[in-house]
């Protein structure tokens, strides 16, 4: 928890037109545009928070700056940061899954409690535990990695093929993971997406291909989704980027 408020590292945007209209002190979220910031932008533009857009371009080591490791001491982005957090004082969050909990507890939205509540954790951390992290795997041994490892590359596809594979049995008789839409669904969305990336088939998943349309249509994921298109450059591909591989894949304990 931050006591006084750290500082910020550089303001790049006010993100949210609820923003400029509210009242509300604006949180910061510190952000790249990768699927596990923009669980937190659709996230926000679901509930209408106000923030504010703190890029944190982890492809030139912003997420190694002193006040960013104040906040996320795992040199990971998302995190954020809320002036009026519990009791009114400010409150830094890192760890998407954390954040869209924290964010879902402070609006009364998209988490339920009780029983409800039970079936978004499941979900959530399914998400957290294995979807994210799998496909994370299949984009790195398919599109970053500069040696091919077969064994690499067909061990995380497979395991990706059985995680759409839960998902599309888990959605054959309901709209969304865990019945209602809820956190559960903005944390997977933004990942199962990019299927086409991972070379995976859609046509084998139908269900999770409905679901895939049904949370791109509403218009809190439109919005969100679309945060922070402008800070990469157009044509930017990290699978050559050789320079951002050296910050993001060399990474150990002692520098
Ligand atoms: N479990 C974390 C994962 C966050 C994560 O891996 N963020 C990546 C971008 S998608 C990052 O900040 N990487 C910076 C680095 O590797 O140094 C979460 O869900 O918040």
């Amino acid at each position: 928890m931050a006591k006084t408020g750290p500082k910020q590292p550089k303001k790049k945007a006010v993100a949210s037109v609820s923003a400029r209209k509210g009242t509300q002190k604006p949180i910061a979220l510190h952000f790249w545009p990768t699927p596990n910031g923009l669980k937190i932008s659709i996230m926000l533009e679901e509930c209408r928070l106000p923030y504010e857009l703190h890029p944190v371009n982890i492809n030139k080591g912003d997420q190694f700056k002193p006040e960013f490791l104040a906040i996320s001491p795992n040199n990971r982005m998302p995190a954020i940061v809320d002036p009026d957090g519990p009791g009114g004082k400010p409150v830094s969050i890192f760890e998407s899954g954390a954040i869209l909990q924290y964010l879902g507890r402070k609006t009364g939205k998209f988490y339920p409690s009780g029983r409800a509540g039970i079936e978004v954790d499941q979900w959530l951390f399914w998400q957290m535990a294995h979807l994210g992290p799998t496909l994370g795997q299949v984009h790195h041994f398919r599109n970053y990695s500069q040696t091919k490892v077969p064994y690499a590359i067909e061990r995380f596809m497979n395991e990706a093929d059985r995680l759409y594979g839960v998902m599309d049995k888990r959605l054959a008789d309901r709209d969304f993971l865990a019945g209602l839409y809820s956190i559960a669904d903005m944390a997977a969305w933004p990942w199962a997406r990019g299927y086409e990336k991972r070379g995976l088939d859609i046509e084998a998943f139908p269900h999770v291909r409905a679901w895939l349309s049904r949370v791109g249509a509403r218009p809190g994921v439109m919005r969100g989704g679309k945060v922070g298109e402008d800070l990469r450059e157009p044509d930017y591909d990290l699978g050559k980027d050789l320079a951002a591989h050296k910050i993001l894949f060399g990474q150990k304990a002692r520098k």
